[in-house]
């Protein structure tokens, strides 16, 4: 007996030990970091370097970035109108789906591999989508389910049902309620009716708020009580990530599914106007005493930007682009659906630029996700599936030409998650080599780094071994959660990564080597070619 409980407590020992020396890293690497920091005007570049390379997504934004592909959906009375923008005039009436079907939608979406629904619950027109009790502009005026119907409510049930996450558009400009431009009246309105989509449908993990508003200059003018909505959302689903007019998610800059070649997760804030009267008030918790920049600027995150920054914030940026041209399904786009070969390119310019895509599938007049979107979808899906199904570098040798304790090289390859490779303390440049038993053909790359320590990686290059000596094959800048890149097909025993340049020491959950089906590679080239970059300069 005795001896038994010696030997009992000796493992358990042994166990506690093992325990803390295995945390003691993490418990280091986390120290610093913060989702915002304040830069003073005495911090020098390396100081404001170091900074830069701490700030870590909150736990929302980390989960939402994992989704990578997320879905929009743009279905209201302009459907039936056949417009992109309506006037808040029209009749409720005029609402009726002939063969309304959220399970449809849900099932289109589970099977192109998307994470969540976002759906357009009131555009700028006024219209709800739900039984709201603060107007009469609503579903619960039209002949659809006589009057009984909750389009919220099929949506968000149809989402738990296949597996989806949930989330809200909702339009503060309101062309239809007459309370708008009466501002606290009009905050109060747009508030009950956040407090309604909020409680009733079950977890909401987006609220998406639009920042266009269309009122011209003799229009109305509404003065949006931004911090009571994020109260709102913060105190009865916190867990919900605040998307474009918010804190946590970034509008890319623009609607054409191009995300930056260097998008920085990690962004210059600058106070807000009653901040800079109050001279910096330690009132406001430090999130909302910061408002981003210009979020259409080719370069958002950079040395030469963060130098100037009075605060850096984790940003990250989410590409909205439609499978049509336009946001709202019109009859006559029914040719114009996005191809399985186009959808790829905004794929490897949005989820393989380091940000999120929101593809919007709007439904049609019957209520139905269109039987050439489906198409569409279905074949982009196979084309990624069979681009993705082997990683050529699950048995690959590799060796790093530097790496810390607890973070080999073994990490990058091992298809987890939370283990990483890093390098020691000040190794800033470094190399990474995978070795093949047998040559491999390549034409895609994929990183990712461990973004719960930070974004740091800012310049890299490829080599592949070929005919005996080091030829470069592709090169880029940032990475951040996932970086893609395509290059001619090269076939090669061993390809090296050379990190150039970085923000302290590099990290790297996880590295990928892939190869396009055949069939693609000539489209994909055409395209490439065409494609440009549409940010704003
Ligand atoms: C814009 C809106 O005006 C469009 O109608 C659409 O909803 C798009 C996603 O955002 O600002």
């Amino acid at each position: 007996m005795f001896k038994q409980n010696h030997f009992l407590k000796k493992a358990l020992s042994i166990i506690i030990i093992l325990f803390i020396l295995l945390s003691l890293p993490l418990c280091s690497s986390q120290k610093n970091k913060k989702n915002i920091v304040t830069i003073s005007s005495n911090d020098t570049m390396e100081e404001i370097v170091y900074k830069a390379a701490n700030v870590v997504p909150s736990k929302r934004q980390l989960a939402w970035q994992e989704l990578e592909l997320t879905a929009f959906v743009h279905f209201t009375i302009n459907t039936f109108t056949n417009s992109e923008w309506g006037d808040g005039k029209e009749d409720p009436a005029l609402f009726n789906p002939t063969e309304f079907n959220a399970r449809q939608w849900a099932k289109v979406c589970k099977e192109a591999g998307m994470k969540m629904i976002i759906v357009t619950t009131k555009h700028h027109d006024g219209f709800c989508l739900w039984q709201s009790k603060y107007t009469e502009h609503s579903v619960k005026n039209s002949p659809w389910k006589n009057g009984k119907g909750d389009v919220v409510r099929e949506v968000s049930d149809a989402c738990r049902e296949y597996g989806l996450k949930f989330g809200v558009y909702l339009s503060p400009w309101d062309l239809h309620e007459p309370c708008y431009g009466d501002s606290p009246k009009y905050n109060e309105y747009f508030k009950n009716q956040l407090r309604e989509l909020l409680t009733n449908y079950g977890k909401v993990t987006e609220v998406w708020f639009d920042g266009a508003c269309g009122e011209g200059a003799n229009g109305k003018r509404q003065v949006y009580d931004w911090q009571g909505y994020y109260q709102v959302i913060r105190e009865l689903q916190p867990n919900a990530v605040i998307a474009i007019m918010g804190h946590d998610v970034r509008w890319v800059g623009t609607e054409s599914g191009n995300g930056r070649e260097t998008e920085w997760s990690v962004i210059p804030m600058e106070f807000q106007k009653q901040d800079i009267i109050a001279e910096g008030s330690q009132q406001k918790p430090v999130e909302e005493a910061f408002v981003p920049k210009d979020m259409t600027l080719k370069d958002l995150g950079s040395r030469s930007k963060i130098k100037k920054a009075q605060a850096l914030a984790w940003y990250p940026s989410e590409v909205d682009v439609s499978i049509r041209p336009g946001w709202f399904y019109h009859e006559k786009q029914d040719d114009q659906v996005k191809s399985p070969e186009k959808l790829l390119d905004i794929y490897f310019s949005s989820v393989g630029r380091n940000s999120v895509l929101l593809l919007n599938i709007p439904p049609d007049r019957r209520g139905l996700i269109h039987e050439n979107d489906v198409k569409a979808l279905q074949d982009w899906r196979v084309i990624l599936d069979s681009l993705f199904s082997v990683n050529f570098i699950t048995d690959a040798k590799c060796r790093s030409s530097n790496s810390a304790r607890w973070h080999g090289i073994e990490n990058t390859i091992d298809g987890q998650k939370n283990t990483y490779w890093t390098t020691e303390e000040g190794i800033e440049k470094v190399s990474l080599e995978y070795n093949f038993t047998v040559r491999k053909e390549i034409d895609v790359v994929m990183l990712q780094e461990n973004i719960r320590i930070g974004q740091r990686i800012e310049k890299f290059h490829l080599e592949a071994w070929v005919f005996n000596k080091w030829k470069k094959i592709a090169q880029g800048t940032t990475v951040g959660y996932k970086r893609l890149l395509r290059f001619p097909p090269v076939k090669t025993s061993c390809i090296r990564l050379i990190i150039d340049k970085s923000r302290l020491n590099p990290t790297l959950t996880n590295v990928g080597f892939f190869k396009q089906p055949e069939e693609l590679i000539y489209s994909i080239t055409n395209h490439f070619c065409a494609k440009e970059f549409l940010i704003k300069h």
